[in-house]
């Protein structure tokens, strides 16, 4: 039997180590037959990207700062040059500053709100912009980023990120609105709570991940490798008819009332 993923070319945006929902996502891709690209946000973490991807053979790595728009655009012409084209790519990007994270959503400053819908949200849009001729190239694809609860309901302290997630997730319908001409679908995954790089250090990180794990339906908190199987579905062709979703991966927890 074929590989769901076998002879399909993606690019992993967001691997900063082994911990990162981008990582668990590029292991099970790679699992089902995929051959990857990845990107590093600077020297500081090229080491890291590095020795990740050359566990999967024949990776490739590239530099990409969001905020840099030439580096997004030298991104795409580098895989163009390497592949000709491109079936799926993986957007697993957020920031906010650490101040905005920390009190009031209503103390946000302009500053702080530009840089988290900036590197969080519009990201999304330049590289669906740059990706689309690649995917185009292969008779369409498939584009996912992640998102979480808070775009849609308020999380305590998760500030600007959430209105971050909620222009994410919009987002993701008008691409997949302007898109879908070319056979290129674009969801999202709403992913519970996950200890990652980008979660530690959020004051009240534990009691979270605890709470979530009392409530929620399944009764356990949520695993980067649940997220990287739906990424794999979202990448395949048995996900062909679903465009412009939200997919919430988060042991149910996001039904509740209570
Ligand atoms: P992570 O820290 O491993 O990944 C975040 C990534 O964003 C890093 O690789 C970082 O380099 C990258 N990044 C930040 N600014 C960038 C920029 N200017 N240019 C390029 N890259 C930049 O943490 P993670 O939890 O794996 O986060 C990945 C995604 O998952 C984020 O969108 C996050 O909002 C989302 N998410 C996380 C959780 C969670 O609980 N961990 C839950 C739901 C959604
Ligand atoms: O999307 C996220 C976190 C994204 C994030 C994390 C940081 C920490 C370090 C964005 N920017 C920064 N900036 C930093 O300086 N999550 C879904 C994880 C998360 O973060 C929270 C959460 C959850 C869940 C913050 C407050 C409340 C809940």
């Amino acid at each position: 039997m074929t590989k769901l993923l076998e002879g399909k070319k993606g690019l992993i945006l967001g691997v900063a180590n082994k911990r990162s929902i981008a990582w668990a996502i590029a292991q099970s891709a790679a699992h089902h037959g995929a051959q990857l690209a990845f990107t590093y946000q600077g020297e500081r973490l090229m080491e890291n990207v590095k020795e990740l991807a050359d566990t999967l053979p024949g990776s490739l790595i590239f530099p990409c700062d969001v905020m840099q728009e030439d580096q997004v655009t030298s991104l795409f012409d580098n895989i163009q040059k390497s592949w000709g084209g491109l079936d799926f790519v993986a957007h697993c990007i957020a920031f906010a500053k650490a101040e905005d994270l920390e009190s009031d959503y209503v103390k946000t400053k302009k500053d702080g709100f530009d840089t988290a819908l900036g590197v969080s949200a519009y990201s999304l849009t330049a590289v669906c912009q740059k990706a689309a001729p690649l995917l185009e190239a292969r008779g369409g694809g498939s584009v996912i980023t992640l998102t979480y609860l808070g775009g849609d309901r308020v999380s305590p302290r998760y500030n600007v990120m959430g209105v971050a997630k909620a222009a994410l997730q919009s987002s993701v319908r008008y691409l997949a609105y302007d898109l879908g001409a070319k056979n290129i679908r674009v969801n999202a995954i709403s992913a519970g709570p996950i200890n990652t790089l980008a979660a530690r250090g959020i004051s009240g990180f534990t009691d979270m991940l605890k709470m979530v794990k009392e409530k929620a339906p399944l009764k356990r908190n949520t695993e980067a490798a649940e997220v990287g199987d739906t990424a794999t579905f979202l990448f395949s062709s048995l996900s062909r008819g679903i465009t412009g979703q939200t997919i919430y991966v988060d042991s149910g927890y996001s039904i509740l009332a209570v």
